[in-house]
C-alpha cells in the first residue's frame, strides 16, 4: 500500500497482516458504502454489528476460552485502525464493547460473570455501554455522585446519572461505576453490570451532535434501580478500576485515529492526482505536494509509535503514560491531517460523499473523549516532572 512508506508490513506477522486485510475488506465492502448516509441520518448502522462479530472484532484481544479471538495487541490495534479508516463511530462501537465492557468483565468479574457475558458479547448478542462520565464530572470522574447502596438482603440500590454514553440506547447491559461508601471517597468506586431493562433505568439519546453522528450517544438516568447482589464486579475497587479500562480503550484509539488519518491522506492523494486546475493536476503544485508530504510524515511517525507500543503491550511492559502519549499524538495529527485533506479537496471536501470532513468532525469527539488532549498533556507533564497538576 502506498501509505506504508516505511514497509511496516515487514514488521507484522502473517497473522497480523491477515487480520488487518480481512477487516480492511469488510470496511471497504460494508462500512464505506453506508457510512455517509448513516452519518447524515445521525444513526449507527446496526446492520454491521453481526458481520463485525463474525469477524471476531469484539474483545479480539481477550482469550479464546471466553469465546473471543485471542489475538495479540498489534492485531487488535490493526483492527481498530481499519475500523476507524471507515468511521470513528464504528471504531467507537467496537472500542466500547471490547475495551470498556468486555475488558472490565474479564478483569474484575467473577468466573460466572465471565462465562455468562463474554461469549455472548463476543458474538454481538449482548451489546454493552460504559457509564463513567456524569453531567458535572467529565475529566474528573473521582467526583462522581452516582451511588450504589447495599441493602440488608445483599442487593444494591443504584441512583444517579451518566452523560455522553456511547451505545447507551442500544445496549442491553451497562457497566456503571458508582460510589458505595457513605463518605463518597473515590476509593469506594465499584463497577456494576446493569441490565438496561431494569425498572428505573432510562437511556435517552443526545440530539444535535455535529460530530460522531454515526454513533449513538445517550444520557443514562438511574432512579432506585435495584440490582441483585451478584451485579457487582467483585474484583473492582477504587477509581483505578475504570481508569484501567480507559487505558485499554485509549490504546485502541491511538491506532484508530491513525486509521482515520490514513483514510484522509489516501483520499487527498487520489483527489490531488485526478483534479485538474490551471491545466494540470493539483498534485503538481508545490503547496499541495507539501501538504501531502506533511501528512505522510506524521502518518509514518504515528505508525511506528503504535506498532512499538503494541509490542510493549504484548510484552506486558507498557505504561498508561505511554498510552497517553500515543492517544494524544495520534488523535492530534489525525485531526490536522483531516483538516488539511478537506482543504485540499476544495468545495467537494465539504460533501458527505467524501470522507475527510466527516473524519475531521468525528476527530473533535475523539480529541475530547477518553481523556481530553489537555488531560493527556498533564498526565505526561506529571510523568516528566513528577508534579501532579490535578492535586
Ligand atoms: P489518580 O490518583 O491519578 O489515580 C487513581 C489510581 O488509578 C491509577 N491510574 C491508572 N491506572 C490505570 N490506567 C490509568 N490510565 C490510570 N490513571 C491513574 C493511579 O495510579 C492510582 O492508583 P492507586 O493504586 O494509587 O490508587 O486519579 P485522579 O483522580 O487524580 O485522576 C487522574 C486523571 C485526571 C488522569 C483521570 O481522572 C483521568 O484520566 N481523567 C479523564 C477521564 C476520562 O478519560 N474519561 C473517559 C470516559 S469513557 C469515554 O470517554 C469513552 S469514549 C469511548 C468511545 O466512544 O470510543
Ligand atoms: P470537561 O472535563 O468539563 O472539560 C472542559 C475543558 O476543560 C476541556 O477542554 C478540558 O481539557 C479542560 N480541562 C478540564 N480539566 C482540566 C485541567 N485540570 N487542566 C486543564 N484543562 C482542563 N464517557 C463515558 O463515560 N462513556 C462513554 O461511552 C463516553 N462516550 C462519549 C462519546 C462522545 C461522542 C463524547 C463527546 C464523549 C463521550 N464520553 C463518554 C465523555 C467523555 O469522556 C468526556 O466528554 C471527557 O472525559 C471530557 O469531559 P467533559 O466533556 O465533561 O469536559
Amino acid at each position: 500500500m502506498a501509505t506504508d512508506f516505511y514497509n511496516i508490513d515487514s514488521a507484522l506477522s502473517e497473522e497480523e497482516r491477515a487480520v488487518r486485510d480481512s477487516i480492511r475488506q469488510f470496511v471497504d465492502d460494508k462500512v464505506i458504502p453506508v457510512i455517509g448516509k448513516a452519518y447524515i441520518e445521525g444513526k449507527f448502522p446496526k446492520e454491521i454489528i453481526a458481520p463485525m462479530a463474525e469477524l471476531g472484532v469484539f474483545g479480539a484481544n481477550l482469550p479464546e476460552e471466553y469465546g473471543c479471538a485471542g489475538l495479540n495487541n498489534v492485531a487488535y490495534g490493526l483492527i481498530m485502525q481499519e475500523l476507524e479508516r471507515g468511521d470513528s463511530g464504528v471504531r467507537s462501537f467496537a472500542s466500547v464493547q471490547g475495551a470498556l465492557v468486555m475488558y472490565p468483565v474479564f478483569a474484575f468479574g467473577s468466573e460466572e460473570q465471565k462465562k455468562e457475558y463474554l461469549p455472548k458479547m463476543a458474538r454481538g448478542e449482548i451489546i454493552g455501554c460504559f457509564g463513567l462520565t456524569e453531567p458535572d464530572y467529565g475529566s474528573d470522574p473521582s467526583g462522581m455522585i452516582t451511588t450504589a447502596r447495599e441493602q440488608a438482603d445483599g442487593s444494591w440500590l443504584l441512583n444517579g446519572a451518566k452523560m455522553w454514553i456511547t451505545n447507551g440506547s442500544t445496549a442491553q447491559v451497562a457497566i456503571v461505576w458508582a460510589k458505595t461508601g457513605e463518605d463518597k471517597s473515590p476509593s469506594s468506586i465499584r463497577g456494576f453490570i446493569v441490565p438496561t431493562n431494569s425498572p428505573g433505568f432510562t437511556a435517552r439519546d443526545q440530539k444535535g451532535k455535529l460530530s460522531l453522528r454515526a454513533s449513538d450517544t445517550s444520557e443514562l438516568v438511574m432512579q432506585d434501580v435495584r440490582l441483585p447482589a451478584n451485579a457487582i464486579l467483585p474484583k473492582s475497587g477504587g477509581l483505578k478500576s475504570p481508569l484501567m479500562c480507559l487505558t485499554q480503550a485509549r490504546y485502541g484509539i491511538a491506532w484508530g485515529a491513525l486509521g482515520a488519518a490514513i483514510g484522509c491522506y489516501e483520499e487527498a492523494v487520489s483527489y490531488a492526482t485526478n483534479r485538474v486546475m490551471f491545466k494540470k493536476p493539483i498534485a503538481s503544485f508545490q503547496i499541495q505536494q507539501q501538504r501531502l508530504a506533511e501528512m505522510l510524515t506524521e502518518i509514518v511517525k504515528a505508525q511506528l509509535l503504535v506498532l512499538h507500543l503494541g509490542r510493549l503491550k504484548d510484552a506486558g511492559t507498557f505504561s498508561p503514560q505511554q498510552v497517553s502519549l500515543a492517544k494524544r499524538n495520534n488523535v492530534s495529527i489525525a485531526t490536522d491531517i483531516a483538516r488539511e485533506a478537506r482543504r485540499l479537496l476544495g468545495a467537494n471536501g465539504i460533501l458527505a460523499e467524501y470522507a475527510s470532513m466527516r473524519h475531521m468532525a468525528n476527530l473533535e469527539s475523539v480529541y475530547t473523549y477518553e481523556g481530553t488532549h489537555d488531560i493527556h498533556t498533564l498526565i505526561l507533564g506529571q510523568a516528566i516532572t513528577g508534579i501532579n497538576a490535578f492535586e
